[in-house]
């Protein structure tokens, strides 16, 4: 296929047209060599969870083949296949907020000399809101008891999960009728992987009510604290600007990219790169200076309270290495492509590793702890010097100029733009300024040409007067098309000009990386309590056009079940069972309140999107 075909976006034309040249393999000439898939796993019906197997599940009327070994169907084997991806998803979130919890820890252990509490008042906040006494006592020791809060909800809670008095209580009510109250996130994840072994839970709806218990842990939990910790430690991100594209890669800098999802590696990164003697040290190299710059959701975490610019999303992190000017790509976890390994090979580029549980052979090892990170990040950044003068200025090429963009609209500052209360935003609804407000979250897949329907789902929401919020890889998407700018709301119908141009505020609101779906949870939950109904009568929707990822998955899980209904661009894979099928594109709505609705044209997803907020609306008398 043409660039032009597998992507919307000048810099990635550019650059996969440079791979080409340079023999440099992307995701998209994998995908090519990867098609047709396997029929069986795109249906969700191989079964590899014993060695009885491993079976495939033939849905053909009259198959020989509709039986695993042990007997399993196709409803079973597409739940149980369903139910360890959402678990896989809730399990990256999770273990990325308890990583902040267990920075917390240090801090109040005086374990880190790098770590601080950045927001004292926050983390009173949260305190106080979780029930621990604040009155008359120490920080440290308000801190520790937030610490043992926060990992209590990884066990098993006797107790409702600490932030999940944030949804309105009718969910509450709805989620413990139904049975899917999160007990804790580790609790859910192991049940999970207890109920899908075999002969354990045979029944396919079952599991997906646990499957809905355990997404619920990760957005209502892990993720919950990752995004609120990461608060407390770096900041509450308020609105700034900054830029986004591979234009913000520059020619005569030491460009260091962070790409990743905790804030906790990339954060020490950029505080090695600010250091004056570290600048001295690029200059006497010859660089004008050092670049940090962000990829995927770390660089989201970043922007959103550092403002450093954005170099990309998922499908761009192969492709900004091929600009030849990249001195390092620091990693943590999570969406790192193996490839990039093999990318960075190809140029004088450091692939640097940070995390002892996400190790890629091939790559430069600086592990991270809170004892080390800023000695290890200036170590890192001392290496990404050196490359520097290795550097082939001949096969350099920076193919954009960079984009403006505006970021940093955490719930705080939301509520700070409003004037402190949410009724202008309630007030701007009733009105009809704005119709209802949609999420529009996740990845890049290269089976879609690349923000093809994030963008264009984004501008005919717009044109509707929905409000967008977004997060993870569709923030790039958004700014890159001009939507994160005030400048924006030319893209949008009369009542988000109005409302969004008396305030300066853009069209399209960024609330920071994926774990940052959280915020938007909380806001819902913060909009329904305010109008004293469900989440599931606001006019509210979300969506995934372009997903790819197990934590993709579990935030639509947690979504839908929380009573927001979600688009998503491709299937997951659960066609095989039409059990399954059926409950999450229409069951779980008598189940929740809310269900999937698939479509890859993102016309239609927005006419559907449309429709709910319409009735939502006349349900709510608007
Ligand atoms: O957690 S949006 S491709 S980077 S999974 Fe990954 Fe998807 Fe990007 Fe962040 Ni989220």
């Amino acid at each position: 296929k043409k660039p032009e075909e597998l992507s919307i976006w000048q810099d990635a034309h550019a650059m996969i047209r440079k791979a080409k040249a340079e023999s440099i393999e992307t995701a998209w000439d994998r995908l090519e060599r990867q098609t047709p898939h396997c029929k069986f796993c795109d249906l969700g019906t191989t079964c590899r969870n014993c060695i009885m197997g491993p079976c495939r599940i033939s849905t053909k009327p009259g198959a020989k083949m509709n039986l695993g070994v042990c007997g399993a169907d196709a409803d079973v084997v597409v739940a149980r296949n369903f139910g360890r991806f959402i678990a896989g998803g809730s399990a990256g979130h999770s273990d990325h907020g308890r990583d902040l919890i267990e920075v917390l820890e240090a801090i109040v252990d005086g374990d880190t000399k790098h770590y601080t509490i950045t927001e004292p008042e926050k983390l009173i906040r949260l305190a106080a809101e979780v029930g621990i006494a604040t009155e008359g006592r120490e920080l440290n020791d308000v801190a520790n008891d937030l610490v043992d809060e926060c990992y209590k909800d990884f066990g098993s809670r006797r107790s409702s999960l600490a932030f999940l008095s944030r949804a309105p209580e009718q969910r509450r009510a709805l989620w413990d009728r139904v049975g899917i109250t999160p007990r804790g996130v580790d609790r859910e994840i192991a049940e999970m992987m207890h109920r899908t072994h075999m002969g354990c839970d045979n029944d396919a709806p079952n599991t997906l009510l646990h499957s809905a218990r355990c997404a619920l842990s990760d957005g209502w939990g892990g993720s919950m604290i990752g995004t609120e910790l990461s608060d407390v430690i770096f900041g509450t991100p308020t609105p700034s600007r900054s830029t986004s594209n591979l234009g913000v890669i520059k020619e005569d800098k030491v460009n260091i990219l962070v790409h990743g999802h905790n804030p906790v590696v990339s954060e020490m990164i950029l505080a090695a790169a600010r250091r004056p003697e570290l600048v001295e040290k690029a200059k006497a190299a010859g660089a004008a200076g050092i670049n940090v710059a962000g990829l995927c959701c770390t660089g989201n975490e970043l922007l959103m309270r550092q403002g450093i610019p954005m170099a990309g999303n998922h499908l761009m992190t192969e492709l900004a290495i091929v600009t030849g000017a990249v001195e390092a790509v620091v990693v943590d976890y999570q969406c790192i492509m193996p490839s990039l390994v093999t990318a960075a090979h190809c140029y004088h580029t450091r692939f640097i590793t940070t995390a002892e549980k996400a190790k890629f052979t091939g790559a430069m090892h600086f592990e991270v702890h809170p004892h080390n990170a800023l000695e290890q990040a200036t170590a890192i950044v001392e290496e990404a010097i050196r490359a520097y003068t290795e550097r082939d200025k001949g096969r350099v090429e920076i193919p954009a100029e960079s984009v403006e963009i505006m970021t940093g609209f955490s719930n705080e500052a939301i509520l700070s733009a409003l004037g402190g209360t949410l009724t202008p935003l309630l007030d701007a609804i009733k009105a009809g300024k704005i119709r209802g407000i949609v999420g529009i979250v996740g990845c890049n897949n290269p089976k879609i040409k690349q923000d093809s329907a994030n963008v264009g789902l984004a501008k005919e929401l717009l044109k509707r007067d929905i409000l967008v919020l977004v997060t993870g890889c569709v923030t790039t998407a958004a700014g890159k098309a001009g939507l994160l700018v005030p400048e924006g709301i030319e893209m949008a119908g009369e009542g988000i000009k109005e409302v969004c141009g008396a305030l300066g505020i853009p069209p399209v609101l960024h609330l920071g990386s994926c774990v940052d779906n959280s915020r938007i949870m909380h806001l819902c939950g913060l909009v329904a309590k305010e109008l004293g109904v469900d989440i599931s009568d606001l006019p509210v929707g979300a969506s995934s056009p372009e997903w790819y990822s197990e934590k993709a998955a579990a935030i639509g899980m947690y979504a839908v079940a929380s009573g927001i209904m979600t688009h998503l661009g491709l299937p997951p894979n659960i066609l095989g069972s039409e059990t399954v099928t059926n409950i999450a594109l229409e069951g779980l709505e008598d189940i929740v309140g809310a269900h999937f609705v698939v479509e890859d044209d993102y016309v239609k997803a927005a006419e559907l999107l449309d429709a709910r907020i319409r009735m939502k609306r006349v349900g709510l008398g608007l």
